[in-house]
């Protein structure tokens, strides 16, 4: 593997899946595969899971591990070309890509969408300035149209917990007072396209996701109908995808927070969310602190979905 950013680079998923169990049994089995190569995670943004889950992932296969905060002291990083660098940004992605690049072996690059410039979002600007300029391998740490370590540790966790060959997946929209980037349910719909799975979407007007990620699946715009007979609600809020709110908080209607009068209509379903969560906005406390909420183990899968991305990367080095 080349690249991870988006569903197509992994391949089969199932045979994904069976690698990943395969890793999960037996994390230190591989550790010959790391060593002596060195995996840098470049942070444009906050984290505390894929930063802390990629590391243990790097460091179970033998790698070493750099991590650098872009906006915390390091110079501030000039993304735009052709610009006068007058301003308080005092080196470009231009120099920063290759010299960081001459350090290591892998780079991890999280950088969210802007929600103000669609079309550089869309067009990944800044992701595709790595895979360009770096010669190395990119994973995508959170990028700004799709979340693919995230959703494979969703895809992990589904199989794991799944009690019908052909399980209903809901995805849930979900209020937030911020306005936050559509990659987690860009991604999570693009994986679970890939699959055989039942998969409903639910949101309400307004919070139409690019027809790309929806493909196939169901729209339901009455969130209790979406909800009957579910055996996964995935929630996540998301920002506006259409013109001319793109990225816009279009509602905080808590009559979408997951309630268990809602978890009540679905087939006894476990509720996932990637988390970080706001309790009592996305989630009620009672759903989330229940025995069907599987968002620990989810999170935990993080660092399998990593170590498998890795362990296939620093194979094909
Ligand atoms: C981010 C998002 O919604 O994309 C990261 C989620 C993994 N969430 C927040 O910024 C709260
Ligand atoms: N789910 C996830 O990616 O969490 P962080 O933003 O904390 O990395």
């Amino acid at each position: 593997m080349k690249k991870f950013t988006c569903v197509n680079d992994i391949g089969s998923w199932r045979k994904a899946v069976r690698d990943a169990l395969e890793i999960k049994r037996n994390k230190f089995a591989y550790k010959h595969l790391g060593q002596d190569k060195t995996l840098l995670m470049l942070f444009f943004n906050s984290s505390l899971r894929t930063r802390l889950s990629t590391q243990k992932a790097a460091m179970n296969l033998g790698m070493n591990v750099m991590v650098l905060d872009v906006n915390q002291g390091a110079w501030k990083l000039e993304t735009e070309r052709g610009v006068i660098m007058d301003g308080d940004k005092a080196e470009h992605l231009l120099e920063a890509i290759p010299v960081m690049a001459s350090y290591c072996d892998i780079i991890g690059v999280r950088s969210f969408a802007s929600l103000t410039d669609k079309e550089a979002d869309y067009n990944e600007k800044i992701l595709n300035q790595f895979i360009d300029y770096s010669g190395r391998p990119v994973i995508s740490m959170e990028a700004a149209t799709r979340h693919p370590l995230q959703s494979f540790a969703d895809l992990i966790t589904i199989e794991e917990y799944k009690t019908k060959v052909r399980p209903k997946v809901v995805l849930t929209w979900a209020p937030h007072p911020k306005a936050l980037p559509q990659a987690v349910p860009n991604s999570f719909c693009e994986w679970m396209n890939a699959t055989d799975y039942d998969f409903v979407i639910t949101h309400p007007h307004g919070y139409e996701l690019d027809p790309l990620f929806v493909g196939n699946a169901k729209v339901e715009y009455d969130r209790d109908k979406a909800f009957e007979g579910a055996d996964f609600i995935y929630a996540k809020n998301w920002s506006a995808y259409a013109d001319p709110n793109y990225g816009k908080v279009l509602s905080t209607d808590k009559s979408w927070t997951v309630t268990k009068e809602a978890m009540a209509l679905t087939d006894n379903a476990y509720f996932m969310h990637c988390l970080p969560v706001r309790r009592n906005m996305i989630v009620a406390d009672e759903v989330i602190d229940s025995s069907r909420s599987i968002v620990i183990p989810e999170a935990a899968n993080r660092e399998i979905s990593a170590q498998t991305v890795l362990a296939k990367i620093l194979s094909d080095l």
